[in-house]
């Protein structure tokens, strides 16, 4: 069958902070498999293809009012340059969806290919097609299926359905529509045999477009490649969509198979940096010590990372060792808040003490760490507020190089999405909701927020700061070098940019 993959250009607000776009790991994976199942494969990462040209969307194609004066432009190849790359014979057109922010965009987009290929076949998958299917089905008529969660024998059992003519509801883990609305599939299993899915399909891909980090060392700075060891996570975290799209099993990769994928990454696509997506990377201790033994045997002359935000279980001491003399350099932590309290609301299981201490061993190799936090999660107080900047202080104090802030912002298919839904906070007849979660990435005072005890934008704005300056200021005193790092790289400047922006565009209402 000729079937064309597609990740979607990125939507934007107009003059909005761009926003980098790392290779589809999903996509790869899922043209890998295609290719070894004997299809023929077209890839359209829109994406990164454009070398960061931005086109005006047009505001006619939202649902609701744009706020006043925001534009809104799309990241990456035009959509009639995607429609003309399609190649004429394609007869199934896959979309990669991965954030639901870009909701607005990624439906025009379908539409628009509905239109100029009537008689290709379409389906949708990635997290935020698994996160709210009916919206792909209902607002895309020209959509036949979205693919549900982990793609890879899905997405082949609904070819082999195509191609035989099986009904297609007897393909499990989909949701179809049918003429009295849309059915959810039998659910399926996820697959256990990680070793068998073939590598990424990176040939396909422009990877020399895609984003560099930087090494530890001032060492040129080879192509930089995604992977994962592991999937599923165990956890049940309110705000995060992994238990929906994953479920709750905790698979992993053999070591050896890992190194493999490195190694041909290495001899084919001189690749020197890997980042790991993993949900949750480090779980078992034996596993991690394993692998970082065999990247030691292999000699390989790689860097490596977990920018996704880990749990610190595993990390100890003995850990740490293996992780840095195997390359690892970088590894960014995800406590979220410092209030136990709130950990316990959002049931994030994490031991404060525990990861402070996994932080401090991580600084004792001298790697880079830097931590995730959200702020305005449901049901946090001013004293959850106050602990969590106690909380920055330490983190500062054990040397953490940077903190990454961001307000919350609930997402299809995370438990805390559902109930602000039931609640009415979250309404999905009109775009608002996507339009609004735009400003998440650029903007902190102009967008929604869910938390009744705290009841106004502004207090949060302030709350805000009060955690960034808390952070900078115990870092400027414990760490100065960490500091004027993040004045040279300008996280602060960022910060600030993205203040002013604020306040001149709420002035401007
Ligand atoms: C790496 C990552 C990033 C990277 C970028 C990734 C990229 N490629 O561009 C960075 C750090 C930039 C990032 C940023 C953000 N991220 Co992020 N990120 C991830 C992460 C950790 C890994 C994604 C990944 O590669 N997974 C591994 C691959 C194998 O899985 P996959 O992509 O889902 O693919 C499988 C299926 O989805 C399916 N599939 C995928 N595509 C297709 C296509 C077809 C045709 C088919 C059939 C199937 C299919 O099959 C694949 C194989 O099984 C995920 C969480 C997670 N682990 O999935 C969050 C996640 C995607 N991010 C998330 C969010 C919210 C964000 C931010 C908005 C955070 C913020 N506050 O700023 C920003 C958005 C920035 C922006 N505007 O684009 C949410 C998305 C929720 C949503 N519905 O929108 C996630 C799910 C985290 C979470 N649980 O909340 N992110
Ligand atoms: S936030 Fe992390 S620990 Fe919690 S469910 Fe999601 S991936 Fe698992």
């Amino acid at each position: 069958m000729r079937i064309c993959l597609i990740r979607p250009p990125k939507l934007m607000i107009k003059d909005a902070m761009s926003v980098v776009s790392f290779p589809p790991l999903g996509m790869a994976l899922i043209a890998a498999v295609l290719k070894q199942q004997g299809h023929t494969v077209q890839v359209i990462d829109a994406a990164m293809s454009s070398g960061g040209e931005q086109h005006e969307f047009d505001a006619r194609q939202i649902r609701g009012v744009l706020p006043a004066r925001t534009a809104l432009v799309t990241s990456g190849l035009s959509f009639d340059v995607i429609a003309d790359t399609i190649h004429p014979d394609t007869e199934l057109i896959g979309f990669s969806c991965m954030f639901s922010i870009d909701w607005v965009s990624d439906r025009a987009l379908i539409n628009m290919i509905a239109g100029r290929y009537p008689r290709a076949t379409l389906v949708a998958g990635g997290e935020s097609a698994t996160g709210m299917p009916h919206i792909f089905l209902q607002q895309c008529a020209g959509l036949t299926a979205c693919i549900l969660g982990e793609g890879e024998e899905t997405f082949s059992d609904l070819i082999d359905a195509i191609t035989t003519g099986r009904a297609l509801d007897t393909v499990s883990g989909i949701m179809l529509r049918r003429d009295d609305g849309c059915v959810k599939t039998e659910k399926r299993e996820r697959m256990r045999k990680l070793d068998d899915i073939p590598v990424p399909a990176w040939e396909e891909f422009p990877v020399e477009l895609y984003p560099r980090p930087l090494r530890r060392a001032d060492a040129p700075n080879p192509i930089t490649l995604p992977l994962i060891a592991t999937r599923g996570c165990p956890f049940r975290c309110t705000f995060c969509t992994s238990p929906d799209m994953w479920g709750t099993r905790y698979f992993l990769r053999t070591p050896e198979s890992v190194a493999d994928e490195i190694t041909y990454a290495q001899e084919h696509f001189h690749a020197g940096n890997f980042d790991f997506f993993d949900l949750t990377a480090i779980i078992k201790k034996k596993w991690i010590l394993d692998f970082s033994q065999i990247l030691r045997d292999r000699k390989l002359d790689i860097q490596w990372r977990f920018p996704a935000g880990t749990r610190s279980e595993a990390i100890d001491e003995e850990v740490v060792v293996a992780l840095s003399s195997s390359g690892c350099h970088e590894i960014i932590y995800a406590p979220e808040s410092g209030s136990e309290r709130v950990l316990e609301m959002i049931k994030k299981k994490v031991n404060i003490p525990n990861m402070l201490q996994s932080m401090r061993y991580a600084k004792g190799q001298d790697m880079r760490i830097y931590i995730n936090m959200i702020i305005g999660l449901p049901g946090e107080r001013h004293s959850d507020i106050f602990r969590t900047c106690w909380f920055l202080i330490q983190c500062a104090r054990v040397g953490v190089n940077d903190v990454g802030l961001a307000k919350f912002r609930p997402y299809p298919g995370s438990a805390l999405f559902d109930q602000l839904q039931e609640q009415g906070q979250i309404r999905l007849d009109t775009d608002d909701y996507f339009i609004d979660s735009l400003f998440l990435v650029d903007s902190i005072l102009l967008n929604k927020f869910y938390n009744p005890e705290i009841r106004s934008n502004t207090l949060y704005m302030l709350y805000y700061f009060l955690y960034l300056a808390s952070f900078y200021t115990a870092q400027c005193l414990f760490q100065f070098s960490n500091f004027k790092a993040i004045l040279r790289n300008g996280t602060m400047y960022r910060y600030g940019a993205n203040l002013k922006k604020d306040i001149k565009a709420k002035l401007r209402r």
